[in-house]
């Protein structure tokens, strides 16, 4: 089989990413920067028409979404341990994940990329305020889900856990109080101390920060 991440240093290709590390198959990274805008390069549009990343190629298919690329590469590799065993917690991991990708990740577009919702300039920051307000209260929600346990869902590392990492990430480096978020926080830092995640953080010249 062969695999070839397309990802961002940083973007909500970091999960995928880490668990390509954690997995320890043999892959290949694609750089798209998107901080350089080279989502929308022809080349990358033949690979993702959405122009985003991350893209999965397997033995030249391509699959699109985090939700979609977490749940195939933890379910498709069993014996690595990275997706739930049992029924329930998968379904579980599907649903943080999905809540992640469809509540969150969007919140925190309406910070980042505000102009893509409204125009102009006083818009512009209203859309920005209600999506730092809804941002915020999904960090405090991923505290509350996680209070009391080591790991996001059953008892083990998975990729939901590696997806968590992104959000607390980018809430660190724009000014959210994430620190102050002691469950998350304990789980953040027993993610970021897995020799994998390390790799993958300094491969992708990335820091908390
Ligand atoms: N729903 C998609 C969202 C992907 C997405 O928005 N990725 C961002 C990086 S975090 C991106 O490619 N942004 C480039 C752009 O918006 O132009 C997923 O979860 O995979």
């Amino acid at each position: 089989m062969t695999i070839t991440l397309y990802y961002s240093p940083g973007a909500c290709s970091l999960a995928p990413h880490i668990v390509l590390e954690e997995l320890g198959i043999a892959y290949e990274t694609v750089r798209i920067s998107t901080a350089e805008g080279q989502q929308r390069s022809p080349e990358y549009l033949k690979i993702n028409p959405r122009a985003r990343v991350p893209a999965l190629a397997v033995d030249g298919k391509v699959l699109v979404e985090n939700v979609a690329i977490l749940a195939f590469l933890g379910g498709g590799f069993p014996d690595k341990g990275l997706w739930p065993a049992r029924t329930w917690d998968q379904a579980q991991a599907l649903s943080l994940m999905a809540w992640l990708a469809d509540t969150v990740h969007p919140a925190f577009a309406h910070v980042y990329r505000p102009e893509r919702y409204v125009e102009g300039p006083a818009c512009v920051e209203a859309v920005k305020a209600k999506g730092r307000q809804v941002f915020g209260e999904s960090l405090a929600e991923i505290d509350r889900l996680v209070a009391g346990k080591r790991w996001a869902v059953g008892a083990r590392f998975s990729v939901v856990d590696a997806y968590l990492l992104v959000f607390y990430r980018w809430g660190n480096r724009n000014g959210f109080a994430v620190k102050d978020l002691a469950n998350y926080t304990a789980l953040v830092e027993r993610v970021l101390a897995r020799p994998a995640v390390k790799r993958v953080m300094a491969d992708e010249g990335i820091t908390m920060a």
